[in-house]
């Protein structure tokens, strides 16, 4: 696109923000700070480097799309590939799984910060923090049960390997000067009717109390609940309310996926309640297409509404947003970009909302006034901003990334 064309656009744009009373390159600079941590795990369908067996845990990532990465070259290849056409400076979420083994088996109760010694000189050398999250799925030890196993054995081994990746955690939010966020989600559960609910719940908790006996100074913990799992139906032993009783009663963050719940629940309803009972918060933004589905993150409206909600609570210093999503069935690395480029453009429209009216509007009980101007600032020209960031971060503008993407996957992806 024109440059020209980008400006002229902008800075009418400004003006008519402007009379709103929004200053739009204030707007550009707080969304310069909006780190989203991009998940790994897109790139490879959840596979990671530490055997080659199938997704368990009740997730799955549907299609075969060829060109997925294979190995870690491949993966970090791909992710550099797509942070250079997201606007921005933004984070890596690692799982476990996706450890630099050097070709060694090396089970989950052994894992050690060593082993992620390379993602942390790479990731510092590309300039983006990381974050981590512990795996229990995908293991010969997985079963319906991980943390609230009533074999000791294999609950053991769970815990042992989240104190591990805690371990890991600290040692990366350490060496980057800044707090790495671990996200806790378990599979636990079961298909069927379940009849010792109480026990298996006793046993998570018992578990986190374990897991969690270290303080830590440059990791954060957050706990991710959700409804059910494919194959774990009727009981999930980490529930919504089972993580918000121990976020609140241990202060540790509750992360928020936005498939996670049932269909017609509003997480954006979520932020305000929780912000007032635990520190922060971690998102898990996805697209749950009737189920938690893990489709590809787009500007809807559920997302839109959890954005606005996290600036209309003045909160952006309190949730770190992260994506969470597996398609294997368009090209990974525009999944990619199309993912974070909507999380940021959601970012944005509520960044620019003219928020101070719409507050005084609701105080006064101007209700039709209030609605109203919602509905105008539906159409304000959010975009030609949305451009002009784009332009002024040096990537690609409007859908100029999809020619790019086009040419990296005849030149690479398709030859794997
Ligand atoms: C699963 C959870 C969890 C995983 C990742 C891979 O339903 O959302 O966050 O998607 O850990
Ligand atoms: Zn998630």
């Amino acid at each position: 696109m024109k440059e020209e064309l980008i400006k002229k656009a902008y800075d009418i744009a400004a003006e008519r923000y402007a009379a709103m009373g929004i200053d739009t390159n204030k707007v550009m600079d707080q969304l310069q700070n909006v780190s989203i941590s991009m998940h790994c795990w897109q790139a490879d369908d959840v596979t990671g480097f530490e055997s080659a067996g199938s997704l368990t845990g009740g997730i799955q990532a549907t299609g075969n799309y060829p060109g997925k990465a294979r190995n870690m070259e491949e993966l970090r290849a791909d992710i550099l590939k797509a942070a250079s056409y997201i606007p921005g400076k933004h984070r890596l979420n690692l799982h476990e799984i996706y450890g630099d083994f050097g070709g060694k088996f090396v089970d989950r109760d052994q894992v050690e910060p060593a082993h992620f010694e390379s993602w942390m000189q790479w990731a510092a050398e590309n300039g983006m923090k990381l974050d981590f999250n512990s795996t229990s799925f995908s293991h010969a030890k997985s079963g319906d049960l991980s943390l609230s196993n009533p074999d000791k054995s294999i609950r053991d081994f769970w815990i042992e390997h989240t104190k591990r990746c805690r371990a890991i955690a600290e040692e990366m939010g350490k060496r980057q000067g800044d707090p790495c966020i671990m996200n806790l989600w378990v599979h636990d559960g079961s298909k069927d009717i379940t009849v010792n609910r109480m026990k298996y719940r006793a046993l998570l908790k018992d578990s986190l109390d374990q897991i969690f006996a270290t303080d830590y100074k440059n990791m954060k913990d957050c706990i991710e609940s959700k409804v059910f799992g494919i194959g774990l139906e009727s009981y999930t032993v980490g529930s919504n309310d089972f993580y918000i009783g121990y976020g609140v009663q241990r202060q540790k963050l509750i992360t928020l996926d936005t498939g996670h719940f049932h269909p017609t629940e509003s997480v954006a309803d979520k932020v305000s309640s929780l912000l007032l009972f635990v520190p922060e918060l971690m998102l898990h933004v996805s697209r749950p297409v009737r189920w938690d589905s893990d489709h590809v993150t787009i500007m809807d409206d559920p997302t839109l509404d959890l954005f606005n909600e996290i600036v209309r609570c003045d909160a952006l210093d309190r949730v770190h947003i992260g994506l969470d999503y597996f398609d294997a069935s368009i090209n990974r690395i525009g999944a990619y970009v199309i993912g974070t480029r909507a999380a940021q453009k959601c970012m944005l429209r509520a960044l620019l909302e003219p928020l101070a009216q719409l507050r005084q509007y609701e105080a006064n009980g101007q209700g039709f006034q209030r609605l109203a101007l919602l509905e105008e600032t539906k159409a304000m020209p959010w975009n030609a901003v949305w451009d002009m960031f784009c332009l002024k971060n040096n990537v690609p503008v409007g859908d100029e990334f999809i020619g790019e993407i086009e040419k990296y996957e005849a030149d690479v992806t398709s030859k794997r």
